[in-house]
């Protein structure tokens, strides 16, 4: 007899079935045994006489009639409530010793660093899958959305021998005799990449040496980078991110309906279009609703993210606000400065819930222009050699963005820190250590 999914029963009342997963929970009423039996597809209850003990979390075969439950006895909360199996056999496939905790409840109730440190175990509650089922969805979304505007997909070399961000916040790598480090961001290589496809995109980890632990910031996140040419404007790639934007909400709200449901958490609002604020604008906007003076700040702390949002949603209807315009030399080498006032730049951030989800912008494509920025901003040519190359051969006016996975994730679902929208998160504390003993020396 075959294997069947959970998810296909509903419609088999009165045949039999044969089911594998993991044991979600067991409620023991002496005789009879209730055990909610869960694999990828869904959860289902199970009920059987004499059955012999089995522990929370051990893989079970299940063999048995499916039955309609009685009406009073239906659980609409979830997808199979209206049946269950009445058990002919329970084989336990392989024992889960005793759990730290208890994992049938419908939220873990565990603080972060228990929820971390049990992350293999932890992550099989369905909330927690949930939230990895998004960031799927999210991603795929992403890819989907560029794929569609003829954009071709480039893997990002995770070691590299500059720096493109700029800034001490790298992590330095042992490369035989060479200087090596991390990568940031995969800029300079898709920048360079327009020279060859026109359009492309990755989806890759990028690695911060963030000295402070906050809720938003990880060591490693997943960047989802794109970059095009061909641009008329700063604008287009506005539009672009827009329009990548839109179908991630798109697909989450038609695939995650159950997922969002779980955690309370709706799609962000938008309106007809994402408005967008130069940073002088906004800093005027924060002056006038609270009093804090920031406009001769270069940037905009949290707090300022968060209450130009707050603008933006009672404003303008729209949960995400786009900030153009910082200033030019606070951003990395490849910023295009704005001709009609240079000390600003056409680079832009997203905004989303309070928080920046994704930097980007237009970039210089003229070679001597390009030259020039290298040696305003103390960078030495040789250090971005075959960034260079490619420009001096020819490419497109170009721009691109990068929204973060992780930040994405955990705006949408309202997670308080940002390590939960990360399967095995990176800090300045957390490293799986763990597995490193894994290696044979
Ligand atoms: P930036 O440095 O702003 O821009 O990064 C882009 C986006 O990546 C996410 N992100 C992070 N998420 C979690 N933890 C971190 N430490 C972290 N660092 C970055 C954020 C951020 O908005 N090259 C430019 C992009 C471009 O111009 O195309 C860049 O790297 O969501």
């Amino acid at each position: 007899m075959e294997r069947n999914l959970v998810g296909d029963v509903v419609d088999k009342i009165g045949g039999k079935v044969r089911l594998k997963g993991w044991v979600d929970t067991v409620r023991d009423h002496g005789k009879i045994t209730f055990v909610d039996l869960r694999d990828r597809t869904g959860i289902i209850q199970c009920v059987g006489a004499n059955l012999e003990r089995v522990s929370p979390e051990s893989v079970v075969e299940v063999i048995g009639m499916v039955a309609a439950r009685p009406e009073k006895l239906i659980n609409p909360k979830i997808k199979t409530g209206s049946v269950e199996i009445q058990i002919e056999s329970l084989k336990i496939i392989s024992p889960a010793a005793e759990l730290p905790f208890d994992m049938g409840t419908d939220d873990l109730n565990l603080d972060l660093p228990t929820l971390l440190d049990y992350r293999a175990l932890t992550l099989r509650h369905p909330k927690q899958q949930a939230i990895f089922k998004v960031q799927a969805v999210i991603i795929n979304a992403f890819r989907q959305a560029l794929l569609k505007k003829d954009f071709v997909e480039f893997q990002a070399p995770s070691i590299i021998s500059s720096v493109p961000e700029g800034g001490a916040e790298v992590f330095k790598v042992k490369y035989f005799d060479h200087e090596a480090y991390l990568s940031q961001s995969p800029q300079l290589y898709k920048s360079l990449l327009v020279g060859v496809f026109e359009r492309v995109f990755s989806v890759n980890q990028i690695f911060r040496a963030e000295p402070s632990v906050t809720t938003r910031h990880l060591t490693e996140a997943t960047s989802l980078d794109a970059e095009f040419g061909f641009i008329d404007s700063w604008k287009d790639v506005l539009e672009m991110e827009e329009y990548v934007v839109r179908h991630i909400f798109s697909e989450v709200g038609k695939e995650c309906k159950n997922e969002l449901a779980l955690f309370g958490a709706t799609l962000p609002t938008l309106s007809d279009k994402i408005p967008v604020l130069k940073l002088r604008q906004a800093q005027e906007i924060i002056f006038e609703r609270t009093g804090r003076d920031i406009r001769a700040e270069k940037d905009l702390a949290p707090e300022d993210e968060r209450e130009i949002c707050k603008w933006s949603s009672e404003e303008k209807g729209s949960d995400l606000v786009f900030i153009s315009h910082f200033v030019t030399k606070k951003k990395p080498f490849y910023v295009y400065a704005d001709p009609e006032d240079p000390t600003y730049g056409f680079s832009v951030d997203l905004l989303g819930r309070g928080v920046e989800w994704s930097s980007g912008g237009q970039r210089l494509n003229d070679y001597e222009e390009i030259i020039e920025h290298i040696h305003d901003w103390g960078l030495k040519e040789k250090d971005v050699e075959l960034y260079l190359q490619s420009f001096k051969y020819g490419v497109p006016p170009l721009g691109g963005f990068a929204l973060g996975a992780e930040r994405v994730t955990m705006h949408m679902l309202g997670l308080k820190n940002i390590r939960e929208a990360s399967l095995f998160p990176r800090d300045m504390e957390r490293i799986d250590t763990r597995l490193s003993e894994t290696t044979q020396k």
